[in-house]
């Protein structure tokens, strides 16, 4: 192949690559979901593991009792292996399921980071 061709696909595939990166981050940072609901007086906030932690910002209610759902549906990914530091949790998930995690009361203004072994996908769940 000629080498001026294959420069120019090699930096589009670069370009488009980091495109979706870029773009997937934005709106990563940017959501904010309604991801828990109450039942019986307890609350669930429900986190999807694969490929990172989604949603990766999201708010939930402080002063009652809470539970945390890791989904995985099949992970295969780093972010089986969970860490929350606050809680001193740290897990590889299985691979298809559901993990429930409790976290106590949560108390308004500290919010509950979630964080993959490397560091590389994290989420955080703020309390008001
Ligand atoms: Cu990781």
């Amino acid at each position: 192949m000629d080498k001026k061709v294959s420069i120019i696909i090699i930096s589009a595939i670069i370009l488009s690559i980091g495109i979706i990166i870029f773009s997937g981050s934005i709106f990563k940072n940017v959501t904010d979901t309604q991801n828990s609901v109450i039942k019986d007086g307890i609350q669930y906030i429900t986190i999807e593991a694969k490929g990172g932690y989604s949603p990766r910002k999201s708010t939930a209610k402080a002063g009652i009792p809470t539970k945390l759902i890791i989904k995985t549906n099949d992970t295969y990914d780093c972010s089986l292996a969970l860490a929350i530091k606050s809680l001193n949790y740290q897990k590889i998930l299985s691979q298809n399921g559901e993990e429930i995690i409790d976290i106590g009361t949560p108390v308004a203004g500290s919010p509950l980071r979630g964080v993959c072994s490397m560091g590389m996908y994290n989420f955080v769940v703020n309390f008001n």
